[in-house]
C-alpha cells in the first residue's frame, strides 16, 4: 500500500464522481480539474485565510458595502422576506444581510455539504432567534424546491455573494442564473456580488498573495487527490499559477508541471510534460455592460446596484 492510501482512512469510500471527473480531467487536453474539487476542510479552511489577504480585496469590500449600503438594500427589497443563500459560507456577510433587513422571515442555506449546513445553522440561530432556519440540502445550479416558511413570506431573495457567480463559465453562468429565476419566481429578488474588471496588477496580486496562501490553496487540490484518489502528486514538483487573461475578462488558474514527470491516480499514469499546466480556475470580472447581458440571457434584470469602479467590487439587485 502506498502512504497516500494508508493514510486514508479503510472505510472511507472513493467518491465516483470525483474520481471520474479527476480522471476524465487528465486524459483531456488541456488537463482540467473543476475548482469545486477545492472545497475540503483544508482548501475551505484556505479560503477563509485567502479573504484575510491583504491583496484579497473582495471579501473585504463586499462587507464594506453590506455595512454601508444596507438600509437601501432593506428598502428596495422591503419586509418580511425568505432569504435563500447559495452556498452557506462564513456567515459573516448573512449575519450583515439578516441584520439589515426588515424582520426577515426565514433564512434557508443551500449546500450539498450537511455539516457545513449544520455549522451555519447552529452559528446564526442564537443571532436571529425570530428568523425561521430552513436549511436545504441540495445543487444550486438546479431549480430549488424551498421549504415553506411559517407565515406567507412578501418574497423571495436569493443572496449570492462574494462573486462565486465569476467561477462558472458564461454558459454555466446563465444556466445558474435561469434556475435563480425559477426559484425567486414572479416578484422574488437576487442579490448577486460581482467583482468588477479592473486594473490588471490588482487582480493578479489578488490571485498570487505575498504570504503565499493561494498558492497553498490550488495546490492542496493535489494533496486531496493523492489522499482521497491514492494519487501520488509530488507537490514540491508543481507550482500555481494565475494570470488575467483580458479577452475574457478573467483571472485563469492553472497547476503547471515544474519537470517532465510521471504521476498515478487510481492505478493509472499520466505523464506531464515540464510547463503543462492543469486548468483549474477560472474567476470571471465583469463590467455593468456584461453583467446586464449575461443576466438578460438568464431572463433576468438589474434593478439596482451599490459598488461601482472606485471601490471595484459591486452588489446587484435583480428580478424577472
Ligand atoms: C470563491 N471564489 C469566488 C474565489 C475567487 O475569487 O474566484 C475563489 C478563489 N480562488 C483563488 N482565490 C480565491
Amino acid at each position: 500500500m502506498t502512504p497516500a492510501a494508508a493514510a486514508r482512512h479503510h472505510h472511507d469510500p472513493v467518491d465516483p464522481t470525483l474520481l471520474g471527473d479527476v480522471l476524465d480531467g487528465l486524459a483531456a487536453r488541456p488537463r482540467r480539474i473543476s475548482s469545486k474539487y477545492f472545497y475540503d476542510a483544508r482548501g475551505s479552511a484556505l479560503f477563509e485565510a485567502i479573504t484575510r489577504q491583504p491583496e484579497y480585496y473582495l471579501t473585504r469590500v463586499e462587507l464594506e458595502l453590506l455595512a454601508t449600503h444596507m438600509p437601501a438594500i432593506a428598502a428596495a427589497v422591503g419586509p418580511d422576506v425568505h432569504v435563500v443563500e447559495y452556498g452557506s459560507g462564513s456567515g459573516l456577510k448573512t449575519g450583515r444581510l439578516l441584520a439589515g433587513l426588515q424582520d426577515p422571515l426565514a433564512y434557508t442555506p443551500v449546500e450539498i455539504s450537511p455539516a457545513a449546513l449544520e455549522g451555519c445553522v447552529a452559528r446564526l440561530r442564537p443571532r436571529f432567534p425570530r428568523v425561521a432556519m430552513l436549511p436545504l440540502e441540495a445543487d444550486f445550479t438546479r431549480p430549488l424546491r424551498l421549504p415553506s416558511p411559517p407565515r406567507e413570506p412578501t418574497r423571495t431573495l436569493v443572496f449570492f455573494p462574494g462573486s462565486t457567480l465569476g467561477n462558472f463559465t458564461p454558459a454555466e453562468a446563465v444556466k445558474l442564473l435561469a434556475a435563480m429565476r425559477e426559484t425567486i419566481g414572479r416578484d422574488g429578488r437576487a442579490l448577486v456580488g460581482i467583482d468588477l474588471v479592473k486594473d490588471r496588477a490588482v487582480l493578479e496580486a489578488a490571485y498570487n498573495d505575498a504570504a503565499g496562501v493561494t498558492a497553498e490553496f490550488t495546490l492542496n487540490l493535489l494533496a486531496r487527490l493523492n489522499r482521497e484518489l491514492d494519487a501520488d502528486f509530488d507537490l514540491s514538483a508543481f507550482a500555481h499559477q494565475a494570470r488575467y487573461v483580458p479577452q475574457c475578462e478573467r483571472i485563469e488558474t492553472r497547476i503547471v508541471s515544474l519537470r517532465p514527470q510521471r504521476v498515478h491516480v487510481a492505478g493509472l499514469a499520466f505523464d506531464f510534460a515540464e510547463g503543462e499546466p492543469i486548468e483549474v480556475e477560472y474567476s470571471h470580472k465583469y463590467s455593468d455592460q456584461s453583467f446586464a447581458a449575461l443576466a438578460a440571457r438568464a431572463g433576468l434584470e438589474v434593478v439596482d446596484g451599490w459598488g461601482g469602479e472606485p471601490e471595484g467590487f459591486g452588489l446587484r439587485l435583480l428580478r424577472q
